[in-house]
Order: C-alpha cells, then sequence, then structure tokens
C-alpha cells in the first residue's frame, strides 16, 4: 500500500506537469486534429532522442510554490505563499500567467503581503477572479490533506484567495482537489465506475454550493449542473462528438467551464477513444484532453494530476517524462511530500 500510495503522489504531480509542457504547445487552438497529436505523443513517446524540453507555464510554477510551502510550513500557510507566488512571478514573468492575477503578484508585492488575500478580493471590482488559476495548482493539497475530506475543502478554499475569491473560482479549485482525493484512494487494478466517481463529486459539490452568504446568486449550483452534464456525455460515449464535448462543458479558463472538463477527459480515457492510439490510459487522458483545444495546458494538467493520482507513475511512460522540463525535480518534490505526510 505504502509503495502504491508513494508512486501516486509522483503520478499526480508528474500527471499535472506532463499535461502542463505537452499542452501548452496548442494552447488557445479550437480543436486540435487527433491525427497529429498521435504523432506528437508517439514521437516523444518513443525512443529517446535529444531535443529542447518542452517547458512548463504558470500551472507547474504555481503549484510548485504551493508544494514548497506546504514542505516549509508543514501545511497551507497563506502569506508566504503569496510570497512564494510573488518572487516566481517576478523571477521568472514570462510563464504564460492569466492576463489579470499579474495585478494581484504587483499588489500583494507593493502593499508587502500584509493581507495576502487583500489584492485577490479587489479583483474585477471586487468580484475576484473565476479562472482556472486556483484549480490548476491544487494538487499539493489533494496529496497533503486526502485523510480529512474536510481538511482538504478548506485548504483548497485558503490557497486559492490568494489570488482567486469569485465562488467560481474558489469552488472550482475545491471540485478538482477532490477530484484528486478520490482518485488516490482507488485501486488502480480495481474496477472504476465512472458514474459513481461522478456521483461522489456532486454530493461533495452539493454541501460546498451552498448559498454561503445569502448571497441570493442567480445560480447558486454551477459545478452540479456540469457534474450532471459529465454524466450524460459519458453514458453517450462516443455517440457524442468533441465539440458537443467542448460546448457543453467548455475549454475556457473560467475554472468552471474547464475543472469538469478535466474530470470528464480522465473519465472517458478509461476506455478507448475513436482516433487516439495507444493501450494505456494515462497518455489516453492527456491525448484527449489536449484534442479538445482550448486551455489546453491547463485542462490537459488537471487531467493528468487526476489519472496520474489513480494509475500511479508507472503507467507514465519513461520517455514522454525526459521530454519535459523538471521532472525529475518534481519526482522527488512528491516524494519528499509524500514523506512529510506519513510523519503528519
Ligand atoms: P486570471 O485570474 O487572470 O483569470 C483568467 C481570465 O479569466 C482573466 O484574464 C479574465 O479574462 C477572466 N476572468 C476571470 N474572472 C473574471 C471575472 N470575475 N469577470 C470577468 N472575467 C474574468 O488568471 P488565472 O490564473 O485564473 O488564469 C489561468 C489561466 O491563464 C491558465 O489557463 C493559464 O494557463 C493561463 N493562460 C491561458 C491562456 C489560454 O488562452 N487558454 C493563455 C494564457 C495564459
Ligand atoms: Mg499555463
Ligand atoms: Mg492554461
Ligand atoms: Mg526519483
Amino acid at each position: 500500500m505504502d509503495i502504491l500510495m508513494a508512486s501516486k503522489y509522483r503520478g499526480c504531480l508528474l500527471g499535472a506537469l506532463l499535461g502542463d509542457c505537452l499542452g501548452a504547445p496548442y494552447e488557445g487552438e479550437s480543436l486540435v486534429s487527433k491525427v497529429v497529436l498521435q504523432q506528437y505523443f508517439d514521437k516523444l513517446g518513443g525512443p529517446y532522442f535529444k531535443a529542447p524540453v518542452k517547458m512548463y507555464t504558470d500551472d507547474t510554477a504555481m503549484t510548485k510554490c504551493l508544494l514548497n510551502n506546504i514542505l516549509s510550513n508543514r501545511g497551507v500557510e497563506p502569506r508566504d505563499l503569496a510570497k512564494r507566488f510573488t518572487v516566481e512571478y517576478f523571477n521568472e514573468p514570462r510563464r504564460g500567467y492569466g492576463q489579470n492575477v499579474i495585478d494581484v503578484f504587483h499588489k500583494l508585492r507593493a502593499e508587502k503581503f500584509e493581507d495576502p488575500f487583500g489584492p485577490a478580493r479587489a479583483q474585477f471590482n471586487g468580484g475576484g477572479s473565476y479562472g482556472n488559476g486556483g484549480a490548476m495548482r491544487i494538487a499539493p493539497i489533494a496529496l497533503f490533506y486526502y485523510k480529512s475530506l474536510s481538511d482538504v475543502i478548506e485548504n483548497a478554499k485558503v490557497s486559492t484567495k490568494v489570488t482567486h475569491t469569485n465562488k467560481k473560482g474558489v469552488d472550482g479549485a475545491v471540485l478538482q482537489a477532490v477530484a484528486i482525493c478520490q482518485s488516490l484512494q482507488s485501486n488502480p487494478e480495481g474496477k472504476l465506475n465512472p458514474q459513481e466517481f461522478s456521483d461522489k463529486l456532486f454530493n461533495v459539490m452539493a454541501s460546498v454550493e451552498k448559498d454561503e452568504e445569502g448571497l441570493g446568486l442567480d445560480d447558486p449550483t454551477p459545478y452540479q449542473a456540469q457534474l450532471r452534464v459529465v454524466k450524460d456525455l459519458l453514458e453517450k460515449g462516443d455517440a457524442a462528438s468533441d465539440e458537443e464535448v467542448q460546448m457543453k462543458l467548455g475549454t475556457s479558463v473560467a475554472a468552471l467551464y474547464s475543472v469538469p472538463t478535466a474530470i470528464f477527459c480522465f473519465l472517458r480515457a478509461r476506455t478507448n477513444i475513436p482516433e487516439i492510439e495507444t493501450d494505456n490510459p494515462f497518455r489516453r487522458t492527456l491525448q484527449y484532453a489536449i484534442s479538445l483545444g482550448g486551455d489546453t495546458d491547463t485542462i490537459a494538467s488537471m487531467a493528468g494530476a487526476i489519472a496520474g493520482a489513480f494509475y500511479g507513475d508507472s503507467f507514465i511512460p519513461e520517455n514522454l517524462k525526459k521530454h519535459c522540463e523538471s521532472s525529475q525535480e518534481i519526482s522527488d518534490l512528491a516524494d519528499s511530500l509524500y514523506d512529510l505526510t506519513k510523519k503528519a
């Protein structure tokens, strides 16, 4: 069990890395040709050849900050996290950050990190960001707190609110974290019932999506609605076209239109998908996620984290990994996080 869990930690964080690195070149395309992607994955996953590594983007840069925040503080510490995000951004600003989150880093620095949530709360005229930037970096939270669902939810919220305070941005991060937890606690050799997996997520979101602040939101249960769509599309299987998936679940930088999509990609890729030729369901997940286009690096990264936590790192093709920036460092960080969790 211990060996399996350590492998799931590495699988999760490497899955997030590979989705980011391999998806980034296609970011913003509307639908990506499955034939082109097949060649791309065949080549990179085949016999090793020397080539410049595929660079990671903001998704991985911020995941590493969160990981190191947890390792240094034995849990999430928001002020230190705000500092780490900001220092990282100013060291390497060209990692493809969202348009608006950059304002948060400038304000945090100008205000000397006095209130780690203040600048994020002021975004979008006080509405806060609903981007997927909280969800895309959430894997370390799921890995560290997975033994307690309420700790996962609480810390997913706290860590997200350093940059994203809109309820849709926060709840998207919660959903992604809970999906990773469910994968972590599943037997990779066992039978996974995709409908059951999404029903469990639905039940968690039913309690998370309470109209807590009594704001009278026009749509108080948007994630539950999208999870119903996930189930419908899973039932349809091959009969649902990529365009239908894209249209109903979305592939945008909004958490609501990308987190459920990532979960769907993982569940759909449990079985064969037309025009994707591989026996490896981890690889199939990434290929499929990227093929849907839009925010490819982030959706593939989130789907990869869920898939990697399910299958473990033995499913991650060695040569594919070698073509991604910092894969050894990420693997080592996963081991450190696993060691810390055992002690906690
Ligand atoms: P963010 O907080 O800047 O949000 C991303 C975008 O979402 C914003 O720039 C806005 O356009 C929009 N948005 C968010 N909240 C609101 C709101 N309340 N009202 C109106 N518009 C809103 O950054 P983030 O950290 O959430 O961004 C994450 C994404 O950006 C990731 O996908 C990451 O890879 C990156 N990125 C994506 C693309 C792409 O085309 N898919 C391109 C560059 C960067
Ligand atoms: Mg990115
Ligand atoms: Mg992205
Ligand atoms: Mg190692």
